[in-house]
């Protein structure tokens, strides 16, 4: 049985309920009127679009990425599915299209390459925790089954890239403050919504670019963020990043508001199990290190050379880690820096001698807009 709804203003929002999932129709077009954004969890949907209708003010887009788990090269890969309106997102550039599908690698030996494309309009189909989505006519798109995880195709010729890129889970998603389950807080920092589908995974990247490979093993990530207000208007700076340390899959997060209020979210996984999931203020604190350590950073200030992490792990005691950038992932500018780096750290129990020497690979990124 197909059901077609309206929702709000008519066809500017339609969608199909089937058994193989809901279906979104997501137009090119930045829409008038008013967004509805979801900031509290159901049983469902985790990946599912949470604006509607995408308005001027409004942002919602799938993020993937990954980072090699050999620390003697630098490769990444980073793909966003916008569809979000440039004035909400001052890093998007000026564009005809809110669905507009975006990568950036960087190559064993630091080299940078990016593209960008607009699409005629975007479906996400949402099944279960999952989703899949097409940008259509950029040759940019996502599937998900349970068995294998999530997949990325990509056969863009105008963009100069084709090959798949693979997700398989090897930690349980969350919410900012939580483990993915009904009634949960989906605001990680006020009108910033974040659903993180896959905290880790084994990823296997294999990508032609312009004639070039890029094929290695990595950390993986995916995670969505949206907001019905412009994104200034909310944030300040931010810290975050994950990556693969010792027996620990890790996620940070810590953020400043305009008024200068800290918002934090700690993640931290081990077999597949979650070991901590809070959004409570002191479950974990990243401050910058090294280089340009200013806190709070701000616009003037320049990239730290590194930061340390304070993780609670309950029970499990304290996990302290030392994240050092190894190279940037995007070219140098004022405000948004993306990096990748590697992780020294120990665990230290509740009770008994430090766990010391644990080690891994991290990807993360720097917000400074005041
Ligand atoms: C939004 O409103 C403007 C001005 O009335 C109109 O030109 C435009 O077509 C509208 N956009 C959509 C997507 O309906
Ligand atoms: C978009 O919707 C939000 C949420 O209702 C509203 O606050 C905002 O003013 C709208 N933006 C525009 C440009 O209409
Ligand atoms: C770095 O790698 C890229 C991609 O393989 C290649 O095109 C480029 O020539 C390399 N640069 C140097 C300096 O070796
Ligand atoms: C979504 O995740 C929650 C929590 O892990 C789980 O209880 C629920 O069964 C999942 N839903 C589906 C359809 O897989
Ligand atoms: C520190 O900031 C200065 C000025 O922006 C910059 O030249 C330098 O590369 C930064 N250090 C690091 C480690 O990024
Ligand atoms: C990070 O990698 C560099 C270069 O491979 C190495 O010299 C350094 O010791 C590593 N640091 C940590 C914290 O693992
Ligand atoms: C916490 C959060 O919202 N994080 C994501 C927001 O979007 C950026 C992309 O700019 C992702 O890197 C984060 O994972």
């Amino acid at each position: 049985m197909v059901r077609i709804h309206s929702f709000l203003l008519g066809a500017l929002w339609a969608f199909v309920s089937a058994a193989q999932g809901t279906v979104y129709e997501i137009p090119s077009a930045v829409q008038n009127g008013t967004s509805q954004a979801q900031f509290t969890s159901t049983a469902t949907g985790l990946d599912a679009p949470k604006v509607h209708p995408v308005n001027a003010s409004a942002f919602d887009w799938w993020y993937f990425d990954v980072v090699s788990t050999d620390p003697t090269v630098v490769s990444s890969v980073v793909l966003t599915f916008f569809t979000s309106s440039q004035p909400a997102f001052p890093l998007l550039a000026p564009s005809e299209s809110i669905t507009v599908a975006r990568i950036w690698v960087s190559f064993p030996n630091g080299t940078l390459w990016e593209a960008s494309s607009d699409a005629t309009g975007a479906t996400v189909t949402a099944e279960g925790n999952t989703s899949s989505g097409i940008w259509h006519g950029t040759g940019f798109s996502w599937a998900a089954t349970p068995a294998a995880g999530y997949l990325i195709n990509i056969d863009a010729p105008d963009a100069g890239v084709k090959g798949t890129i693979s997700f398989k889970s090897v930690a349980p998603g969350h919410y900012p403050c939580g483990p993915v389950e009904a009634g949960q807080n989906l605001e990680v920092g006020p009108h910033i919504g974040w659903a993180n589908a896959v905290p880790d995974a084994a990823s296997v990247v294999d990508l032609n670019i312009g004639g070039s490979r890029l094929a290695f093993k990595g950390t993986g990530y995916h995670d969505k963020n949206w907001s019905d207000q412009i994104f200034t208007t909310n944030v300040a700076s931010w810290y975050w990043g994950h990556g693969r340390i010792g027996p620990y899959s890790i996620v940070w997060f810590d953020f400043l508001d305009l008024t200068g209020t800290e918002f934090v979210s700690a993640y931290a996984s081990k077999d597949d199990k979650i070991v901590a999931a809070s959004c409570t203020l002191g479950s974990i604190k990243v401050r910058p290190t090294g280089q340009n350590a200013t806190y709070p950073p701000g616009i003037s200030t320049g990239n730290p050379s590194g930061y340390h992490i304070d993780l609670d792990l309950g029970a499990h005691g304290k996990l302290e880690v030392d994240v050092s950038v190894l190279a940037a992932t995007i070219p140098l500018n004022p405000t948004y820096a993306r990096s990748v780096g590697n992780m020294s750290g120990s665990l230290v129990p509740l009770k008994g001698r430090a766990t010391t020497g644990l080690t891994g690979t991290a990807l993360f990124e720097q917000f400074k807009l005041t």
